[in-house]
């Protein structure tokens, strides 16, 4: 069936059809986008077919499946990476070539799904893509936001947030499933009542409610047949508002439930790594949570009659803090509604929820008031003011009248929930995302909770998939290794390691750097196209793209910028080669500090980009709206890659292993992530500096660190600071950039990020690179090193590692043959 319909001639007399059945036109008069839906709709009939063939092989084995939920899906485009999973790209490309068509252009007109913020979200989809890949059942359940990721402006070097409208003209490839609803309730109070039996039950009266309505996505699997599927819920009233609820009475009900619908899946919250707690966000998690675990449950029951035996077929993994309602929810679920004793629940909810910590910055787990959880849920609420009950005596047995652990540890505490504590009391595993973050989490953040429950923790190090990151967003170098090392890659990527041979092959080097050149001509095209710059195509690209943060440290690689623009104003012959300094990134709306962020990179682009005396010696670019279809094209193209956080506060990142895989070279702290990169590439082929995760982590303890010293002690530091507000950088308003001057100086906490102390190790860090990249043959030889030893880093090891320790799935096979 796949063979035939990707067959040049079949494929292009259906994209023929479907453009006369959708719209009455041909090729002629078509539009580039009713051509992406017709070539959508030709995809979608092999995808129909497998993912039936999927679910009827899923029904008849009933193996073991992981429920992954999650606030955000950063998916991207999903066009070029379905075809190339079905093994259809070329073949694509060459009947849209036929047809007068680029493939680039057609795949163009995707909108990105953006559900997500950054690396959480993105993490997400590449888990997905590993899932379907290596034959596990697994379902990714979400929400369909109608608003995902602003789109972002820059004007006037501000950032301008524009709504991003992505269903506008439909998306071809969801499919929704009004059949599958169920009843979200919001509000009202709880009751007692006594059956005829005597038993006690809890009855939510009085509340709201809404449907959810699920949208499923394909996950296609690489080369295998299956298809997983992606749920995200749509909310829609229950009952559509008329006029006659008036005379019946409930007008102000039918009103409010349009309402909460209407509103409940409106919009993604644009913060990463901080949580803004908004009561409607908190209606967002108990939304698509409860749906989830509903239909997780009435799956199970169609097969199984003994709910004691869920942990067998279900697993719910817990992305951060956002779905940790899922303990509390599924508590509520099979006490009131299965009629299952406490003790029996909690059997069942311990063994089949479990949770991945994301981050440790204390203002990124969510905490609730608990009059806000109360009101909004309250029979959720009497549950886990039972289970606090519970682990509170458990915690005194322990260590008999210890207050203190009582204070760090309960779940309620000082008026709030705190989801995480939730999450690790009623989880059975706990893991953080890279080795170092989980050693802080053991030793620092949740110390009290490893030593209570030692067995619970373990570590999961992020990985990418590698079929988009190097298979569809480089595809120039994916041929060059499947010429070197064959195509196994594309399932095993620790086969990059036979790269190694041919690092110190000079024509093998050359190959690779012409490759590199390439991708950055087209990196060059799209800057021009985009933001009006000329690069030149010969000088560094040295990169820094991910969410705009200040623990991340654009700060500290602008400042170094401005630094060696002083530098060679002062002395023009100083040997510096060409660096085109390229940063993306998004800031949060009510992120001011981050907003300031990226009008200082602006102004200091438009300064230093038209200064002539510098001979274009550097260059700063700002890539406007950066994401995940650009971001593709922005990793084949880099050199450097800038992984600067502050030691200890990137639990991982997944930015560093995808400009890895694309052999650009690290620039980075040994933080996240970058410590088992520098494990696997070794030190001559990352460069290193700043202070370690224990210097930074002593310094805040001692409250010793003090950033006027650095200032007053080192002149060419204070000029730059002093740049801040002299006006080089903001002629008309030379108090524009105060607040960053004062966040490094003189604030409470100033410098909170240790950007001064690192500033000397980051600048002698980079004198390093621009020595090294001079060195031809060096720097192609450590490029093509760090592609042969991101093996690691791929998803589908990370998705192995949970399957064997935390989630225990079958492998399932789809015989396709009959389809
Ligand atoms: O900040 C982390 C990032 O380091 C990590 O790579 C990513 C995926 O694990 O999660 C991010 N965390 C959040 O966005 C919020 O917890």
């Amino acid at each position: 069936m796949r063979d035939n319909v990707f067959n040049k001639k079949v494929f292009i007399k259906s994209v023929k059809e479907n453009l006369m059945t959708q719209y009455r036109k041909d090729l002629s008069t078509a539009s580039n986008q009713e051509i992406f839906q017709a070539v959508c709709i030709s995809v979608k009939d092999v995808i129909m077919d497998e993912w039936l063939a999927t679910q009827q092989t899923f029904a008849r084995e009933q193996p073991k499946t992981v429920y992954y939920l999650s606030m955000e899906f950063l998916m991207g485009r999903a066009l070029g990476n379905i075809l190339l999973n079905l093994s259809a790209y070329d073949e694509v490309a060459e009947a849209l070539q036929e047809l007068g068509l680029d493939i680039n252009a057609i795949e163009d007109e995707e909108p990105d799904p953006a559900l997500g913020n950054g690396g959480l979200g993105r993490l997400a989809a590449c888990f997905l893509d590993s899932l379907a890949t290596l034959g596990y059942a697994a379902c990714g359940c979400g929400i369909r936001y109608r608003y995902g990721m602003f789109k972002q402006q820059i004007i006037d070097g501000f950032q301008i947030e524009v709504p991003d409208n992505w269903l506008e003209h439909g998306y071809p490839f969801e499919l929704r499933r009004p059949e599958y609803r169920y009843e979200v309730k919001f509000g009202g109070h709880v009751e007692q009542e006594v059956d005829e039996n005597g038993k006690l039950s809890f009855v939510q009266k009085d509340y709201r409610s809404v449907w959810a309505i699920p949208h499923d996505m394909p996950i296609v699997g690489y080369k295998n047949n299956l298809i997983d599927t992606l749920i995200i819920w749509d909310a829609e009233a229950k009952e559509v508002f008329s006029l006659d609820s008036f005379d019946k009475g409930d007008y102000q009900k039918a009103v409010e439930e349009e309402m909460l619908a209407r509103n409940l899946v409106d919009v993604l919250y644009p913060n990463d790594n901080h949580v803004a707690g908004k009561e409607l966000r908190l209606k967002q998690q108990y939304f698509f949570v409860s749906a989830s675990i509903q239909r997780a449950i009435e799956r199970f029951k169609q097969k199984n009659d003994n709910l004691m035996d869920m942990p067998k077929k279900i697993v719910f993994q817990m992305n951060d803090t956002h779905p940790t309602v899922a303990v509390a929810e599924l508590m509520r679920i099979l006490l009131d509604d299965e009629h299952l004793e406490w003790d029996e629940a909690w059997e069942i909810t311990t063994h089949c929820v479990a949770y991945t910590n994301h981050t440790i910055m204390a203002e990124a787990l969510e905490k609730w008031p608990i009059e806000i959880f109360e009101r909004l849920l309250p029979r959720v609420y009497q549950i886990i003011d039972e289970i606090n009950r519970r682990f509170v005596l458990e915690v005194q047995a322990r260590y008999p009248g210890n207050d203190e652990k009582i204070r760090k540890m309960a779940i309620l505490y000082d008026g709030q929930v705190r989801m995480a504590h939730l999450a690790i009391v009623a989880g059975y595993s706990i893991n953080g995302v890279a080795k170092l973050h989980t050693e802080i989490l053991k030793k620092q953040e949740l110390r009290d909770f490893y030593e209570m429950f030692p067995d619970k923790f373990n570590n999961k190090t992020n990985g990418i998939t590698q079929r988009r990151f190097l298979g569809h967003g480089n595809r120039l170098l994916a041929k060059w290794v499947t010429d070197k090392v064959g195509d196994k890659w594309y399932t095993d990527l620790s086969v990059l390691k036979e790269l190694t041979d041919y690092a110190d092959n000079p024509k093998a080097q050359e190959e690779f750097m012409e490759i590199k050149h390439k991708n950055k001509v087209r990196l060059a095209k799209y800057i021009k196209e985009h933001n009006g710059i000329d690069v030149d195509t010969n000088s560094i690209f040295d990169v820094q793209v991910k969410r705009l943060h200040e623990y991340k440290r654009q700060l500290l690689n602008i400042l170094h910028v401005m630094y060696l623009y002083n530098v060679i104003k002062e002395n023009p012959d100083v040997d510096i080669y060409p660096r085109t300094f390229i940063f993306g990134a998004k800031a949060a709306a009510g992120y001011e500090t981050a907003k300031k962020t990226i009008k200082l990179i602006n102004n200091v682009a438009e300064v230093i980009n038209n200064d002539s005396s510098i001979n274009g010696k550097i260059k700063v670019v700002f890539i406007e709206d950066y994401k995940v279809s650009n971001a593709e094209m922005i990793f084949a193209a880099a050199d450097v890659s800038e992984q600067i956080s502050t030691a200890s506060k990137e639990a991982s990142g997944t930015g560093n292993m995808k400009f890895m895989l694309n052999g650009a070279i690290t620039l980075g702290t040994l933080d996240g992530a970058n410590v088992e990169m520098y494990d696997e590439v070794g030190a001559d082929n990352i460069f290193i500096f700043g202070m370690s995760a224990d210097e930074v982590i002593e310094h805040e303890k001692r409250h010793d660190y003090n950033p006027i010293d650095y200032y007053n002690n080192d002149p060419q530091i204070k000029k730059v600071l002093n740049q801040l507000i002299d006006g080089t950088y903001s002629a008309n308003d030379r108090e524009l950039f105060r607040t960053l001057y004062n966040a490094l100086l003189h604030d409470k906490e100033a410098d909170k990020y240790f950007i001064l102390a690192d500033f000397r190790s980051y600048a002698k860090a980079q004198q390093k690179v621009n020595r090294y990249y001079q060195d031809k043959n060096s720097w192609a030889k450590s490029a093509i090193l760090n592609v042969a030893n991101a093996g690691k880093f791929s998803s589908d090891r990370t998705i192995q590692e949970y399957v064997d320790d935390i989630w225990h799935l079958d492998k399932v096979k789809i015989d396709n043959t009959g389809a």
